[in-house]
């Protein structure tokens, strides 16, 4: 994947893709892990350190190793979406979406009119797509994902009519909060039944609505369970965790 196509049509078209998920505030490691096999970088500024000025520097380092750059916003956090996809990122990643209300300010702020209401300002992404203003403004709109999470019980109610929205290119499913959502603050269990059958139910009714399927997976290990069962792109552990996995491997290794 190139950061100068259609990242929606790139991932109904082609085999899942493999996104890293940073948080570190530290704008290298996503360029760093860009240059990796991922078919993408997910900058997490919901849970992670990151700010927007860090992310507005990785979003180049990122470009530069042919990917897309993506950010999941902070709740509620809309103009944030906008100032991302004029920074160039390719893809914006909104959680705790549990109303129609909640997935058409989000829609609005990722679509330039007629579709919906951002306002023109692309600095980086006329140089990341290499596009002039008027094919970008007529293009943009394509060129970008905006995926609405499902976390709750109110969410996955209303999945087909999120999913109809213009503008709202697909879901992405946070299994952790949904285990809590789904389990009425029972449990913390991504893996749960009922999560399990939730997830059989996104992947089906997206499919069916012709849009795009993403989910947040703990490991390399689940991230192959999740592209078996039809998501189109899957985002693997955090940089936190690679790092700290990758510690423990060396000590264990160095340890004996
Ligand atoms: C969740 O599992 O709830 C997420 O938002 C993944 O980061
Ligand atoms: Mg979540």
């Amino acid at each position: 994947m190139t950061p100068h196509s259609s990242l929606p049509d790139r991932l109904k078209a082609g085999s899942p893709a493999l996104a890293a998920w940073c948080g570190l505030p530290e704008p290298s490691v996503p360029g760093i892990l860009a240059r990796e096999a991922f078919d993408a970088v997910v900058i997490d500024m919901q849970h992670g350190a990151i700010d927007f000025a860090a992310t507005v520097r990785a979003i180049p380092l990122i470009a530069a190793a042919g990917k897309p750059a993506m950010a999941r916003i902070p709740v509620g956090d809309f103009g944030m979406a906008s100032r991302l996809l004029d920074a160039g990122a390719s893809g914006v990643i909104a959680p705790m979406i549990n109303t129609l209300e909640d997935a058409r300010r989000f829609a609005a702020a990722m679509k330039f009119p007629p579709v919906g209401e951002r306002s023109w300002g692309p600095h980086g992404a006329l140089s990341i797509t290499g596009l002039g203003p008027g094919e970008y403004f007529k293009g943009g709109n394509g060129l970008t994902l905006a995926l609405a999470m499902i976390e709750t019980r109110e969410a996955l109610a209303i999945i087909d009519d999120i999913l109809a929205l213009p503008g709202i290119d697909g879901v992405f499913i946070g299994p952790s909060d949904l285990s809590i959502g789904l389990s009425q603050g029972r449990e913390l269990d991504p893996v749960s039944a009922a999560v399990e059958e939730a997830l059989s139910h996104t992947v089906a009714r997206t499919r069916a609505a012709g849009k795009i399927a993403g989910i947040y997976a703990a490991s390399g290990e689940r991230a192959a369970e999740h592209t078996r069962q039809g998501f189109q792109l899957v985002s693997i552990a955090s940089d936190t965790a690679l790092l700290r996995n990758g510690a423990q491997m060396a000590l264990r290794a160095a340890r004996g």
